[in-house]
């Protein structure tokens, strides 16, 4: 470790050694602490970040040529499903597909002080989200008679508790040889008015997870692709953890990407029709002739409104946040080439795997030290800028990427909200209606309501059926359903 007189150099030079301010008041463990947290920052890369990030609000660009990006419709007119089936079918039968889940983030907006993965996602039984996608994992083991490793990104804020949680859980019924949590990294927070970074305690700097695109990064960093390249993984089904309807495992999608004459096998996403212009979804786009992302809160608003003929949203692809990735795309994200090539956007050149996925800022209360009297400050309003990453940016450094229409009630029901949208409710009410499908597609009476919703609540596990056929062999199916009942199958 280098000293503290270099230190402090460093953070002089790029105007941040107020972080040092109490270093004499702290421990030795203290110190040493604070001096390891500071050495793990990219500090070359700060000057240029306050400047474009923190001391203005960038605008995201949003290309001039957008258009609405091409998708394979739901339908499957124009293309061959059972040939993608078969194509992915094989390619989890050799083994060669990975499970990975990104759940580093917190359950703010939920109100859950906790790893996500553990609230409660079934509608039923009361199973923790990662259970939920846990039995989606051990129903395609079992079907394609393979082994599905499954990777988890966590943050600092909830790694030991989510690697607890897997403890006393069993892994959640898998092979503790096949789940691999790690965490992803971290950026320091900035103050909002001076762009100096903030300090979380007297001995701790305040930072914030990179954002789900740091899991590029991190699943190199942490050895996970090592670990696939090993097994012979040779893709990635990504997934985010607030989803409990999510297909984890889709041969279909994973067909289509590996095999299609229009994918390049790198990153491939699945979208829904928006449910209507305002909804909280990136949008899948063409402009600069690339499949690219634009977050709805970048989307221009006319844009978002426009309508086509029929009276349907133009831009009405709604990311689901549901991708395949082959591994060898990210390790050349991660590669020197890859590194030197894309660094001039936001990282000075040499700086390891920082490729150039831009950053988003977003301003958040954040908690703090006052330098001047060394007390904790609680702000009242947003004081701080968190930088991120996002994932999808790196959609258009593939070199050509394919959008799959999937149906919202069969595969997205994510829990974000304590109330009213994306809550556990509208969760739970979409879980049934799917299972109320697919028992009356196997010729169960559902009770409906006047409104059509189902009058009771269901659930059906993948362990039971992972599509509606499987009903039929589960030998599970209950003679009937009454109003008000709550059934799990
Ligand atoms: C995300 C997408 C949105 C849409 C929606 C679908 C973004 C910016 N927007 O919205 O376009 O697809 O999902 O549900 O992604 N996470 C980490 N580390 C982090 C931050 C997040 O692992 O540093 C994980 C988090 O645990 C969760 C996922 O990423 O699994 C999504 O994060 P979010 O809840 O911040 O994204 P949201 O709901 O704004």
């Amino acid at each position: 470790m280098s000293d503290i007189v270099d230190i402090r150099e460093r953070l002089a030079a790029v105007r941040q050694d107020h972080l040092l301010r109490f270093y004499d008041e702290l421990s030795p463990d203290g110190r040493r602490n604070l001096l390891a947290q500071i050495e793990s920052l990219d500090l070359r890369a700060v000057p240029d970040l306050i400047e474009r990030y923190v001391r203005h609000r960038p605008r995201e660009h949003v290309p001039d040529d957008l258009s609405p990006a091409p998708c394979y419709p739901r339908s499957g007119r124009g293309w061959d499903r059972s040939g993608a089936r078969e194509a992915g079918e094989s390619l989890l039968r050799a083994g060669r597909v990975a499970a990975f889940t990104v759940a580093g983030g917190q359950g703010t907006r939920l109100g859950f002080d906790g790893p996500k993965g553990v609230y409660i996602g079934s509608a039923v039984s009361g199973k923790p989200l990662f259970q939920c996608l846990a039995d989606w994992i051990i129903a395609a083991q079992r079907r394609y008679g393979s082994r599905i490793p499954w990777y988890i990104m966590t943050s600092p804020l909830n790694h030991a508790a989510t690697v607890g949680f897997f403890e006393a859980h069993n892994y959640c019924g898998l092979d503790q040889r096949d789940v691999m949590c790690f965490q992803q990294g971290v950026m320091p927070t900035f103050e909002m008015g001076t762009g100096r970074i903030l300090l979380a305690a007297k001995g701790e700097v305040a930072t914030n997870p990179d954002g789900h695109g740091g899991s590029l990064r991190a699943l190199n960093a942490s050895g996970a692709l090592e670990d696939m390249r090993s097994r012979g993984v040779e893709h990635i089904s990504y997934t985010q953890i607030d989803n409990p309807l999510v297909r984890v495992i889709d041969p279909v999608f994973l067909g289509l990407h590996a095999a299609a004459a229009d994918s390049s096998g790198e990153m491939s996403s699945k979208m829904v029709p928006k449910a209507h212009a305002g909804e909280k979804v990136g949008v899948f786009c063409r402009g600069e002739g690339k499949t690219r992302v634009i977050e709805y809160s970048d989307m221009p608003e006319e844009l978002s409104r426009e309508t086509g003929p029929d009276g349907s949203l133009r831009f009405n692809a709604g990311s689901i946040a549901v991708h395949v990735i082959g591994r060898r795309f990210i390790e050349r994200l991660n590669s020197a080439e890859m590194v030197v090539s894309h660094t001039a956007s936001n990282a000075p050149e040499g700086s390891p795997g920082r490729f150039a996925l831009p950053y988003h800022r977003a301003e958040k209360k954040t908690p703090h030290v006052d330098i001047g009297s060394g007390m904790l400050v609680e702000p009242t309003a947003a004081n701080a800028v968190k930088l991120e990453t996002f994932v999808f940016d790196a959609i258009p450094l593939a070199e050509r990427s394919i959008v799959l229409e999937t149906d919202r009630c069969e595969e997205f029901a994510p829990i974000k909200n304590a109330e009213g949208a994306d809550s556990p409710r509208t969760c739970r009410e979409i879980q049934t209606e799917r299972a109320a499908r697919w028992l009356e597609v196997a010729g169960v009476k559902v009770p409906r309501r006047p409104d059509g919703s189902p009058d009771c609540t269901l659930e059906i596990s993948p362990l039971t059926a992972m599509d509606p056929e499987d009903l039929f062999t589960c030998g599970k199916l209950p003679a009937r359903v009454s109003a008000g009942d709550a059934i799990a199958l």
